[in-house]
C-alpha cells in the first residue's frame, strides 16, 4: 500500500474490506463492530479482488481485521448471516462475498429472507467484466435486449439498498449508501453492492477519511406526545384490550417495558413466531403464541379483544391467523411499529415509534388503568386450560405412547425433552416444517433470545447454518437446531463449516420420512397428502407410495464430520441430550437423530389459515374440502375501521 498526502492507493476489494473493518454501531451508549467478520466461497469474480483483499487483511495483524469463514453453500452463508445479526438485535451483521453467476443466484433466497424479515446482511455479489473487453465470460447472462444486464439485478427487488461499483469513483457514496440501510431499523434488509470482477481488482488513489472509524447509531425514534394520548384514550375506553407482540419487541429490547406495561395494566399478551418470548412463559400475562399456530388461550382473547395493541408486529397471516383471529365486531387497532409502514396495517392508529420507548411512555399515561379483575381470572383460566394441553403434549399418556412403533416418538416429546433439558438461556432455532407450528405453540421460553425461529420467508434449510449464526452470535448459550428430515437434505452442508469452526451446535435432527406440515396440509385441502412422503415410486401403481426410502441421514451426518448420537428412545433421547450439553464448547456439531410419528399431532390451536382449495375437482376429498374452506372463509375481516381518537 502507498500513500500520498491524503490519500491511500488500493484495490477497490482492499477499500471494501478496510471500510467495513472501521464501521461501528452504536445504540443505548454501547458501540460494536457492525461486520463480525465476511463469509465467504470464492471463484473467478471474487478470488483475486475481495479474496486478495480478505488474504492481506487475515495476514496483517492489527485493529482492521475482517475475518474470513470459508461456508459451503451461499445461500447457507447468508442465512449464518441473517441469523447472527437477529441473536444480535440487529446491531452486528456479516458481509458476504460470492462469485459471479451461480455462487452470486445462490445468495438470492437468503437477500429474501433477510428482508422479509428485517434483519441486516451486507451482500457483495461479483458481476461479470465492467468493461465487457472479454465477454461472454464463463457464467456470465448475455441478455440479447439489455446489453448492460447481469444476474445480479435479480437483487434488486429483494434488496432494501442496491449498488453496482462500475467505477472506482462509485465506490464511496455505495459503501455510505450501504451502512445507512444496515442501521436504519425502519430500512433495514438484504443491502447487495455488486462488485464486477475487474473493478474488484482495480487500483485506485482513496481520500483516507474514507478509512475513518465511523460509528452508526441505531435510533431509537420516539413517539409523538398526540399519538400516545390518543392511544392512551382508545385503550383506556376497552373492556378486554389484547396485545400483539412481534419481532420489533425484541430488536428494541422492549422486553421490559412491555413487561412493566402489561402488569399495571393487566394487559395480555400474545406472541407472533418472531416475538415469541417477550414475556416469560411463566408471567401471569403470557398468553403464549397467537394465530393460526396459537394457544387456545391467545386465540380466545384475541377473538374477544376490543382493542388490539401490535407492537413490533408485521401483522403476518399465521399472526392474525388469516384475518379470523380479532372477531369482536367493534375491534380497533393501536400499532406501535417503528416502520409507518407496518403502524398503519388493519386501518390501526399509528404510534410510529421505538417499541421501547413507545411502551414507557403509554404505561405513563395509562396510570390509573387496569382491566378488569374478571378480565384477568379468565387469562389465568385460559392459560391453565392450555397450559395441561402442553403438559399432555410434552408427556403424552401410555394410550398414545403405547400405539407408536418400536423405537419411534411423538414429536411433542421431542419438543418436551428439548425444553426441559436445556438450560433456560439456551437457544431453540428452527424454520420450516410442521416443528415451527408445534414450537410456537409447545415451547415454554424463559429467556428473551432463547426462541429463534425464522417464520417471515420459513426457508427450508435454514435451520443449520442459522444454529451456526446463532452460536457464532452468542458463544456462551448451548444451541439446538431443530431440523426435519426434508428441510436437512436441503441443506446439511453447513455441518462442514461447523466442524471447520468447531462450533458446538446441537442438531436435532427429526426423522418422518417426509413432509408431516406438507402432508397434513394437504390432507385437509382434499389433496391426500400427494408427493409428500419419501417413498420408492411403486411398480404395481407406477406412484410414489412403495416402500419407504432407506435413507441413513445419521451416516450422513456422520459423514460430513459430526458426532452422532441416535435415540431410539425417550430415555435415550433424554441421555443423548445430556451428553451433548456435557460435550466440549469447541468439540463442533452434534446432531442426535431421532424418528417421529407424524400422525400424532400438537394440541389444536382452534384457529385457520388460509390455503385456497380448487374450486372444482373430480375428486370428492377435495370437494369436501373446499366446503369447509367456504365456511372458514365466511369468518374472514377486512378491519376496515378506522381506529379514531377517543381524546377530542
Ligand atoms: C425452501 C423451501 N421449499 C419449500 C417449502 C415448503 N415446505 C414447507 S414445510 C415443507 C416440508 C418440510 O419437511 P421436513 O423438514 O421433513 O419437516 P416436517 O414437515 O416433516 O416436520 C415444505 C416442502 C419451504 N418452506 N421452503
Ligand atoms: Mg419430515
Amino acid at each position: 500500500m502507498t500513500s500520498t498526502a491524503g490519500t491511500v492507493r488500493l484495490t477497490v476489494g482492499q477499500a471494501v474490506v478496510r471500510f467495513l473493518a472501521n464501521q461501528w454501531s452504536e445504540r443505548d451508549g454501547r458501540r460494536q463492530k457492525l461486520f463480525a467478520g465476511c463469509l465467504g466461497i470464492f471463484g473467478h469474480g471474487n478470488v483475486a479482488g475481495i479474496g486478495q483483499a480478505l488474504l492481506q487483511n487475515e495476514l496483517a495483524a492489527g485493529e482492521e481485521r475482517l475475518p474470513y469463514v470459508l461456508a459451503r453453500n451461499e445461500q447457507a452463508m447468508v442465512h449464518t448471516a441473517v441469523a447472527y445479526a437477529r441473536q444480535k438485535d440487529r446491531l452486528q451483521t456479516w458481509a458476504c462475498t460470492a462469485s459471479v453467476g451461480p455462487g452470486s443466484t445462490n445468495m438470492l433466497t437468503g437477500a429474501a429472507l433477510a428482508t422479509v424479515n428485517r434483519l441486516p446482511v451486507l451482500l457483495l455479489p461479483s458481476g461479470t467484466f465492467a468493461t465487457r473487453v472479454a465477454g461472454p465470460v464463463l457464467q456470465e447472462l448475455e441478455a440479447p435486449y439489455a446489453a448492460d444486464l447481469t444476474v445480479n439485478d435479480a437483487f434488486r427487488p429483494l434488496s432494501r439498498f442496491f449498488d453496482r461499483v462500475s467505477r472506482p469513483e462509485q465506490l464511496p457514496s455505495a459503501l455510505l449508501g450501504a451502512m445507512r440501510v444496515l442501521t436504519d431499523p425502519v430500512e433495514t434488509g438484504a443491502v447487495t453492492v455488486a462488485l464486477p470482477q475487474d473493478v474488484q481488482a482495480e487500483a485506485f488513489d482513496w481520500p483516507v477519511e474514507l478509512f475513518a472509524e465511523r460509528v452508526w447509531r441505531v435510533a431509537r425514534p420516539l413517539p409523538e406526545a398526540v399519538d400516545i394520548t390518543g392511544a392512551a384514550a382508545l385503550i383506556r375506553s376497552a373492556r378486554r384490550p389484547f396485545v400483539v407482540a412481534g419481532g420489533g419487541v425484541h430488536y428494541s429490547g422492549a422486553e421490559d417495558a412491555l413487561r412493566a406495561f402489561s402488569e399495571a395494566t393487566g394487559i395480555p399478551v400474545g406472541e407472533s413466531q418472531a416475538g415469541k418470548g417477550s414475556l416469560p412463559h411463566e408471567h401471569p400475562q403470557a398468553m403464549g403464541a397467537v394465530g393460526s399456530t396459537g394457544t387456545t388461550a391467545a386465540n380466545a382473547l384475541a377473538g374477544e379483544a376490543d382493542v388490539v395493541i401490535g407492537v413490533g408486529t408485521r401483522y403476518g397471516d399465521f399472526t392474525t391467523a388469516s384475518r379470523t383471529a380479532f372477531q369482536n365486531p367493534g375491534v380497533r387497532f393501536v400499532n406501535i411499529n417503528v416502520a409507518r409502514f407496518d403502524a398503519g396495517k388493519l386501518s390501526g392508529l399509528l404510534v410510529v415509534a421505538d417499541a421501547r420507548e413507545a411502551l414507557t411512555a403509554l404505561t405513563a399515561a395509562m396510570d390509573g388503568y387496569a382491566v378488569h379483575p374478571a378480565y384477568r381470572d379468565r387469562q389465568a383460566e385460559l392459560w391453565r386450560d392450555w397450559d395441561a394441553r402442553v403438559e399432555t403434549a410434552h408427556n403424552p399418556p401410555s394410550e398414545i405412547t403405547d400405539a407408536l412403533a418400536d423405537g419411534v416418538l411423538t414429536q411433542g416429546t421431542v419438543l418436551g425433552c428439548v425444553n426441559e433439558l436445556s438450560d433456560p438461556r439456551d437457544v431453540v432455532v428452527c424454520a420450516a416444517g410442521s416443528m415451527p407450528g408445534d414450537l410456537h405453540k409447545l415451547w415454554r421460553v424463559r429467556d428473551r433470545k432463547s426462541y429463534h425461529v425464522e417464520y417471515g420467508f420459513s426457508c427450508m434449510g435454514y435451520e443449520i447454518p442459522g444454529g451456526i449464526g446463532v452460536r457464532l452470535a452468542d458463544p456462551d448459550r448451548d444451541v439446538f437446531v431443530l431440523v426435519g428430515d426434508g428441510s436437512y437434505l436441503m441443506m446439511p452442508t453447513e455441518l462442514v463449516t461447523a466442524v471447520q469452526e468447531r462450533l458446538k451446535i446441537i442438531v436435532v435432527l427429526v426423522q418422518n420420512h417426509g413432509f408431516h406440515s406438507i402432508g397434513s396440509l394437504s390432507e385437509s385441502l382434499g389433496s391426500q397428502r400427494f408427493g409428500t412422503a419419501y417413498r420408492f415410486r411403486n411398480d404395481a401403481t407406477g406412484r410414489l407410495d412403495g416402500e419407504r426410502l432407506p435413507i441413513d441421514l445419521a451416516a450422513n451426518a456422520r459423514s460430513l464430520g459430526a458426532t452422532v448420537i441416535e435415540a431410539h428412545s425417550r430415555k435415550e433421547l433424554e441421555q443423548a441430550i445430556r451428553d451433548a450439553k456435557a460435550a466440549p464448547a469447541d468439540g463442533g456439531p452434534i446432531v442426535i437423530h431421532v424418528e417421529t410419528d407424524p400422525t400424532v399431532h400438537a394440541p389444536d390451536s382452534e384457529s385457520w389459515w388460509d390455503v385456497p382449495v380448487s374450486q372444482v375437482s373430480d375428486l370428492d376429498t377435495t370437494r369436501r374440502a373446499h366446503d369447509a374452506y367456504t365456511a372458514h372463509k365466511a369468518a374472514q375481516r377486512p378491519y376496515l375501521a378506522p381506529a379514531e381518537r377517543t381524546d377530542q
